[in-house]
C-alpha cells in the first residue's frame, strides 16, 4: 500500500519558514510552527482519548484553532468530521451520530449549538489546551493513501445525508491534479473564504501544505476583505461560488485586480452567462469548474488558455480524472461520470448507496451534461431536484420530510425557483388539516433545518400536483405557485 512522509511534516522540512497561513490582521505562521502546533495538540488530544481510528467531530468557522486540530487528528491517525455550522441541533446529531464521532471540538462561539449536540466526549479547542501532552503516544510519521482523512455530510435525493469517506490519496490526487492544471508559482497565495467545513475549503489547506503554498484565510466570506486581500496582500488565487462572484465584481465596479490575481476559481454550482461574460469584460481571471465533495473538489476545470473561448464550459478533467456522458438514447446529453484517485471510495457506512453511485470506478454524479466537438463538457442540468443556494445544497425531500411533521400538515411539494441572489430558493407548497400561520411554520423548521434551507415562499394549497400513480410531480408545483400564499 502507498506511504508517503505525513504531508505537514514534509512540507515543514522541505519549506520551514514559508508562511503557511496568513490573517487579515497580519498574523501568520510558518510550516514550521504550524506542525510544531499540530504535533503538541495531537498530543493533548491523545490524553484527552483520541487514538488511532477514532472519530473526531470538528465543528467550527474558519480558524487557526480548526487547521490545527484537523492535523493534530490526522497525527493520531484519527479521522476528523467536519460539520456544517449552519445546521440545527437536530441535523448535526444525526451527522455525529452516523459518523460514529465520540469527540466533538468546537469553536468557544458555537457553544450553545454544541452543548445540546450529545457526543461522548466535548471540548471548546481552547480547552484541549489545558490537558498535559500525552507522553507514550508515537504520532505518525507516515501517510497511508488508502486510509481516511476525513468525513464530510452530503444530502441525496432520497434518504438521509450520507458521509462522504475522503482518503489521504483522493485528497492528494485532488490537490496534484489541480496543481497540474493551474501550475504552482513560488509566489502564490490562495485565498480561503469558503468553509473548512466543505470540500471547496478543506482542499485549499491541504493544497497548501502538498504544494508549500501560503493561504490567506478569511474566517467567512465577505467582500469588503476579499477584495481588500486581492488588491493588497498579493493573493494571486481565490476560490468562489457564484453568489460571492456576483458581490465582488460588484465591490469592484470600475476598478481592476492586479494582474497578480492569476485565477478565481469558481465551483459549487451553475454560473450564469451573463456573470462569465461580465468577469471577461471587466478581466477577471475565471476559472471554471465541476466537482463534488464525492471527487474531493473540482475534477473537470477549464484552463487558463480555454477560458476565454469556452464561456460557459467546466472544462476537461483534471489528470489524472476521466470522464464519461453516459448517454444510451444518443440524446447527446447524458449522465455525467467521473472516475479517479480523487474520487470517494464511498459512503461511511452506507454500501448499497456506494454500490449504487460507484461502478467499476465510475462514480455516476447524477448531473446531466455532454461534451463539445473539442471534448469540453456543459453542465445542462444538476442532479435530479437538487437547489443549490449559495453554493449550499438543499434536497426537496429533506425539508418535505421535515414539514411532513408537523401535525397540521397533510401533504407537502418543494420545489426550487430561481434567485437573483442566491441563484435558486426553495419554496414550499402545503396541504393542510386545519389553518396555520406561516409564522408558525417557519418556527417549526428552526428546530429541524438550517435556516439557509427553509422556504422563501410557502403557499397552502388544495391538492398537491400528482401522477397516475400518485407520485408528487414536483416540476408541476411551480405552476400552481401564484395562489394566495398563507
Ligand atoms: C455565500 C455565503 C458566504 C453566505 O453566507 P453569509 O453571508 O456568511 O451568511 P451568514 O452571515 O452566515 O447568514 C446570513 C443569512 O443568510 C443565510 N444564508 C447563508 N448562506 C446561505 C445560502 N447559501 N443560501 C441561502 N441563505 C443563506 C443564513 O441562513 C442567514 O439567514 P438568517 O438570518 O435567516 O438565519 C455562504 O453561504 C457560503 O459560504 N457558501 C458557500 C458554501 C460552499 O463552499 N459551497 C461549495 C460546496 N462544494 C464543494 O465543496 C465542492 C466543489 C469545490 O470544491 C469548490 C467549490 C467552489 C470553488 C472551488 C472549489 C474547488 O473545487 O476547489
Ligand atoms: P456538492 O457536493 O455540495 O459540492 O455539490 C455538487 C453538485 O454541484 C454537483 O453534483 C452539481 O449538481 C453542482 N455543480 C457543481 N459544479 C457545477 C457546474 N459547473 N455547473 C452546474 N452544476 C454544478
Ligand atoms: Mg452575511
Ligand atoms: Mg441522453
Ligand atoms: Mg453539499
Amino acid at each position: 500500500q502507498d506511504t508517503i512522509p505525513h504531508w505537514l511534516s514534509k512540507q515543514a522540512d522541505i519549506s520551514p519558514n514559508c508562511a503557511a497561513i496568513q490573517y487579515a490582521n497580519g498574523y501568520q505562521i510558518t510550516f514550521q510552527e504550524l506542525k510544531e502546533q499540530s504535533q503538541m495538540y495531537a498530543k493533548k488530544l491523545a490524553t484527552w482519548g483520541v487514538k488511532e481510528g477514532s472519530h473526531v467531530a470538528v465543528l467550527s468557522t474558519n480558524k487557526q484553532a480548526m487547521i490545527t486540530a484537523i492535523h493534530a487528528i490526522s497525527y493520531l491517525k484519527a479521522v476528523v468530521v467536519l460539520l456544517n455550522t449552519r445546521l440545527t441541533n437536530e441535523e448535526l446529531t444525526y451527522q455525529i451520530k452516523d459518523a460514529d464521532a465520540s469527540f466533538l471540538i468546537y469553536a468557544d462561539e458555537l457553544k450553545v449549538k454544541a452543548v445540546q449536540i450529545p457526543c461522548l466526549n466535548k471540548a471548546v479547542f481552547e480547552e484541549i489546551d489545558n490537558y498535559h501532552e500525552h507522553a507514550d503516544i508515537v504520532l505518525t510519521t507516515e501517510i497511508q493513501l488508502n486510509t481516511p482523512f476525513s468525513i464530510m455530510y452530503t444530502s441525496g435525493t432520497t434518504g438521509s445525508p450520507k458521509g462522504v469517506i475522503h482518503t489521504y490519496g483522493n485528497h492528494w490526487w485532488s490537490a496534484i491534479g489541480s496543481a497540474l492544471n493551474l501550475g504552482i508559482h513560488s509566489d502564490d497565495k490562495w485565498l480561503a473564504a469558503l468553509p473548512i467545513f466543505h470540500v471547496s475549503g478543506l482542499s485549499i489547506l491541504i493544497r497548501s501544505v502538498v504544494y508549500g503554498m501560503s493561504v490567506y484565510l478569511l474566517e467567512k466570506f465577505d467582500k469588503t476583505s476579499v477584495q481588500k486581500a486581492i488588491m493588497h496582500e498579493g493573493v494571486t488565487i481565490v476560490s468562489v461560488v457564484t453568489v460571492m462572484l456576483q458581490q465582488l465584481l460588484e465591490e469592484l465596479g470600475t476598478d481592476r485586480y492586479p494582474t497578480s490575481l492569476r485565477c478565481v476559481l469558481l465551483g459549487g454550482g451553475p454560473a450564469p452567462r451573463p456573470l462569465l461574460e461580465q468577469a471577461k469584460e471587466m478581466n477577471v481571471p475565471v476559472f471554471q469548474s465541476f466537482g463534488m465533495t464525492e471527487t474531493a473538489s473540482q475534477i473537470v476545470t477549464l484552463s487558463a488558455g480555454d477560458a476565454l473561448q469556452k464561456v460557459g464550459s467546466a472544462g476537461k478533467p483534471l489528470f489524472p480524472a476521466q470522464l464519461m456522458i453516459k448517454d444510451p438514447d444518443h440524446s447527446g446529453v447524458g449522465e455525467i461520470c467521473v472516475k479517479g484517485p480523487m474520487v470517494t471510495s464511498g459512503y461511511y457506512k452506507k454500501r448499497e448507496a456506494t454500490n449504487k453511485a460507484i461502478q467499476g470506478g465510475w462514480l455516476a454524479t447524477g448531473d446531466l451534461g455532454y461534451l463539445d466537438d473539442e471534448g469540453f463538457l456543459y453542465v445542462v442540468e444538476r442532479r435530479h431536484d437538487l437547489i443549490i443556494s449559495g453554493g449550499e445544497n438543499i434536497y426537496p425531500s429533506e425539508i418535505e420530510s421535515a414539514l411532513a411533521g408537523h401535525p397540521a400538515i397533510k401533504e407537502v411539494g418543494v420545489t426550487g425557483i430561481s434567485d437573483t441572489k442566491w441563484g435558486e430558493v426553495p419554496i414550499a407548497f402545503i396541504v393542510t388539516k386545519y389553518r396555520l400561520t406561516l409564522q408558525e411554520i417557519m418556527s417549526y423548521l428552526d428546530e429541524h433545518v438550517a435556516s439557509y434551507k427553509q422556504p422563501k415562499e410557502v403557499y397552502e394549497v388544495d391538492a398537491l400536483p400528482r401522477n397516475a400513480s400518485n407520485k408528487l410531480v414536483r416540476s408541476h408545483l411551480k405552476q400552481i405557485r401564484g395562489k394566495e400564499g398563507c
